[in-house]
């Protein structure tokens, strides 16, 4: 009998805590579908399940780089499933991803066009596929506009114009009578529209001002190493040069170090102003190296993601979007500027 009765209560013990470990088993699954819920809700709710192919250029300055950052971390905060294609500048690997997106059926596409040509016909087929498309960064140049939804990144001609309006500023009293202020140019990769609206814009503002001379243009292709290699081969002497204007500051960082290999004083023997302020340029600024840095918006990623999620609902969004950007001047006080993150 006792023994019967140990046998009893050992059973029940047993079953009790199977029962206690599944109570507590179904307590987590519950937890854990309820926060699943809670962490769709909102934003991430509607982006379920969008599909967004996107071409990128490469990796050749500080701000692709950060531009790419900005889109995927973007993109995964959005909940939207991100096709990603490095070109590796290279336009066709950029057409062959868009045909990919096609074939893969995204819901969008958007893609940063590494120059502003060639690309009617693979657009001509994102539209047959009734794919949206979203221009980012650069500019295209093509005849049948509604190949393409929207545009979104910076205005390259303002910036072009915001370039020469400092160096009249700074030259402001030098007399036109003496020789011009002689300018050189390193331009960004030749057919982007970055290249072709920055230089655009900075002579739009500088070529009918008497005194001033560009007396140099190179393409640097936005790279450090093009850069230094230019200003290492100038035909001339830096003596007889007073500016440089860079569409970008990898290349600006890569003249410095021409510049200083030469003994020349960046900044003070020669005047430079640089487009993207990414940090180093930032640095350089503060050290006196560089007179003004102007900047170019790579944080893309958030606003990019907004608009996917509208094109995929099939609304219609703004023709243009341009990012919010500053200008960095020597004479500014430049203690507090947040850190860039590029
Ligand atoms: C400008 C962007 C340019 C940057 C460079 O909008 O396309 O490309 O100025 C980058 O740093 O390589």
């Amino acid at each position: 009998m006792r023994e019967d009765e140990n046998k009893k209560n050992g059973l029940n013990k047993i079953a009790k805590a199977y029962i206690h470990k599944l109570a507590l088993m179904l307590f987590y699954a519950m937890l854990f579908i309820a926060c699943q819920k809670q962490e769709d809700s909102g934003q991430n709710r509607e982006s379920k399940g969008i599909i967004l192919g996107f071409s990128q250029i490469g990796a050749e300055s500080a701000w692709r780089t950060c531009n790419t950052r900005s889109v995927r971390d973007a993109a995964a905060a959005a909940g939207i499933q991100l096709l990603f294609s490095n070109a590796e500048q290279k336009q066709e690997n950029q057409i062959k991803a868009i045909r990919s997106f096609i074939a893969y059926q995204v819901d969008v596409i958007a893609f940063v066009p590494i120059v502003s040509s060639g690309w009617e016909n693979v657009l001509e087929e994102a539209k047959e596929a009734r794919i949206p498309v979203l221009v980012c960064d650069r500019k295209i140049n093509i005849k049948n506009d509604d190949l393409y939804v929207g545009y979104i990144g910076t205005d390259s001609t303002e910036e072009g114009r915001l370039a020469a309006k400092f160096l009249l500023k700074k030259f402001e009293g030098h007399k036109a009578s003496e020789r011009p202020i002689r300018i050189v140019e390193l331009s960004g990769t030749e057919g982007s529209s970055a290249a072709i609206e920055r230089s655009a814009g900075f002579r739009e503002c500088i070529e009918n001002q008497s005194g001033f001379e560009i007396i140099y243009s190179a393409s640097g292709d936005f790279l450090r190493s093009k850069g230094y290699e230019l200003m290492r081969t100038l035909p001339f002497d830096f003596t007889e040069m007073d500016a440089l204007f860079s569409h970008n500051d990898g290349m600006t960082l890569g003249a410095l170090d021409a510049m200083k290999e030469k003994g020349v004083n960046p900044g003070k023997d020669i005047i430079i102003v640089s487009i993207d302020a990414e940090q180093a340029a930032i640095d350089a600024l503060k050290r006196g190296d560089v007179n003004c840095v102007i900047e170019c918006n790579p944080k893309q990623g958030p606003d990019i993601m907004n608009l996917a999620r509208h094109l995929a609902r099939g609304e219609s969004i703004p023709r243009i979007i341009n990012m919010t950007e500053q200008v960095f001047y020597e004479w500014d006080d430049l203690s507090d500027i947040p850190a860039r993150g590029y």
